[in-house]
């Protein structure tokens, strides 16, 4: 059937066809009274439905989906508390600006409003955590409602679109006719940018001495790599990505600073300082990137290309911002550039010498099984693999010692710092790259959010690989009460932790633990070699902590220094 052709179908099998149009290949979901017209119809349908444990992971693994493979990701819940256990997740994703539709069911149209079984307002709920919402109120407005959800999701910045559907919607039948086009007035993002501002980002460059490129995730969304690459080279100038940014510039390339910000590199934070321009791009500005604003770049001009106008001028004062898409716009400045020489070479060297003077570091020597050591030999023996993070510690060390290579590869809560994230995530991610190996570096803490997902991952032969860095603490939170509150370890001490390796096993997955540095390497090698999902329970250091790390609300060049570390 062509769009245009019109054919009888209810609501349900409307939806169902509708994403079909939209190239959904698979919803993240779970049933429930009010969607049970739609599960009769998915019954049928060749959209792959993955039954989650958890509505919240549900909306994790859409977002890991969309995030791995740039498409958008689907998840699907029932009303009242199926659709609230959805919200962690759509706020999740809203905060990073990924692209995902999230349906809910809704009761029927005349019992809204009467606090009737299971009916909760998802719409109102989610007004602040979505980029738009929608309430179907009449069956024939589904296939338009649909055609925008996915638009709005995917174009401009992405972000979430939520669309609820009452019962007696999905059971009325309707001409079902799929819009081609759609035409939305107060909806048009700009994707090139101005070349007056562009003209003007180049004279400032051209000018520049100590430029740095400081790129964020909406990067990694605009594909804008290759260009990143092009100017840092043309420009020759160093490159510091936030934590959404990973991926966006080879880290194992020499103009690379890592990350930066409250647990970024040293030498990419004294270069921010010392800086002179700062080229932001798909970046956002975001305290624990900058830290006290004011003595954020103190002496830099700045140009910040954006797709979301909004974010311009919203954190620091901006000199060239420029609006739009970034890939297009540094295709065009790069066109624009005169520029022979590199001006940059002292520096460059000035750089270096930071680089050799403070290196990323933790304690090496001896037996003891470091966090650190874990991470690296990850990076090392899984070079091409996609990593996705929980929160905390283990979050930060995936961030250091994860040396990112390509975009998409990279997957970790950055805005909302979502503990139970990357378990799903990386479910979500694997159904959208079976060919690729995927991890999910977890604290103890973290994976007993979504623990549960382990039944789903079984179930659907999703071998994701989890690296437990189990320190028996909620480590990020016992490190700030270490630094910051005399060591009064408060309701961060896990001591109920169960065995890891059993409840792998008790699900149908495989465990393995690891208490010895010697035993790393093979426990990574084994977990690669098997077929099934895999926890790895590293029994690591107990009080290791994230270094460089730059207190809340310090400049970020006031680091931390304890114990002989920094
Ligand atoms: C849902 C949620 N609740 C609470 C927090 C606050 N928090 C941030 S890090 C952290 C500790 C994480 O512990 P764990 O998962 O064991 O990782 P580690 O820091 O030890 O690597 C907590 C509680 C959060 N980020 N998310």
């Amino acid at each position: 059937m062509s769009a245009k052709e019109s054919e009888r179908f209810s609501g349900a099998k409307s939806l169902i066809k509708s994403l079909e149009y939209e190239g959904v290949d698979t919803i993240f979901g779970y049933p429930g009274g009010v969607v049970l017209p739609i599960y009769d119809e998915l019954f049928d349908s060749d959209i792959r439905h993955i039954l989650v444990r958890h509505e919240q992971a549900a909306a994790h693994a859409a977002d890991g989906y969309a995030r791995a493979t740039g498409r958008t990701g689907v998840c699907l819940a029932t009303s009242g508390p199926g659709a609230t256990n959805l919200v962690t997740g759509i706020a999740n994703a809203y905060m990073d600006s990924v692209p995902m539709v999230a349906l809910t069911g809704q009761v029927a149209t005349n019992l809204i409003g009467n606090d009737a079984f299971q009916e909760a307002d998802i719409t109102g709920i989610t007004i602040p955590i979505t980029k738009n919402n929608y309430l179907i109120k009449d069956a024939k407005e589904l296939p338009r409602i649909i055609k925008e959800a996915f638009y709005i999701a995917s174009t401009g910045r992405p972000g979430p679109v939520l669309v609820d559907i009452p019962k007696d919607v999905s059971t009325s039948i309707i001409n079902y006719e799929y819009p081609e086009t759609i035409e939305i007035k107060s909806y048009k993002p700009t994707f090139a940018g101005h070349p007056k501002q562009i003209k003007k980002a180049c004279e400032l460059i051209e000018k520049a001495e100590r430029p740095v490129l400081y790129i964020g995730g909406g990067a990694i969304i605009s594909g804008a790599h290759d260009e990143i690459f092009s100017l840092a080279e043309l420009l020759m100038a160093p490159v510091t990505t936030t934590l959404m940014g990973k991926g966006a510039f080879p880290e194992d390339h020499p103009l690379s600073l890592g990350m930066l910000g409250m647990h970024g590199t040293r030498y990419a934070n004294y270069a921010i300082i010392d800086s002179d321009l700062l080229i932001a791009i798909g970046a956002r500005f975001d305290d624990r990137v900058t830290g006290k604003i004011e003595s954020f770049a103190p002496n830099a001009k700045v140009i910040h290309i954006d797709i979301d106008p909004a974010e311009l001028g919203k954190n620091v004062k901006v000199d060239v911002p420029i609006v739009g898409d970034a890939k297009m716009i540094l295709k065009k400045l790069i066109s624009t550039l005169k520029i022979k020489l590199p001006r940059t070479q002292e520096w460059m060297r000035k750089i270096e010498t930071w680089k050799k003077e403070f290196p990323l570091d933790y304690e090496v020597s001896g037996k003891d099984l470091r966090p650190q050591y874990i991470v690296q030999q990850l990076n090392e023996l899984c070079s091409d693999g996609i990593f996705c993070t929980e929160v905390g510690q283990n979050q930060m060390w995936a961030a250091h010692y994860i040396r990112t290579k390509k975009p998409r590869t990279f997957i970790s809560s950055g805005g909302l710092g979502t503990m139970g994230y990357g378990f799903p995530a990386a479910m979500g991610a694997k159904v959208g790259c079976p060919d690729k190996d995927v991890w999910d570096i977890a604290g103890d803490g973290s994976i007993q959010m979504n623990i549960q997902e382990l039944a789903t991952v079984v179930e659907n032969d999703i071998p994701v690989k989890v690296a437990i860095l189990n320190n028996m603490y909620l480590g990020m939170v016992r490190q700030w009460q270490e630094l910051f509150y005399n060591r009064r370890y408060s309701f961060t001490n896990m001591k109920g932790q169960p065995n890891f390796v059993k409840v792998a096993e008790a699900y149908g997955a495989e465990g393995i633990e690891v208490t010895k540095k010697s035993e790393v390497r093979d426990a990574i090698k084994k977990a690669l070699k098997s077929d099934k999902p895999v926890f790895i329970d590293f029994k690591v250091t107990r009080e290791e902590n994230v270094f460089p790390m730059v207190p809340a609300g310090a400049a970020i060049n006031e680091f931390v220094e304890y114990g002989g570390f920094r």
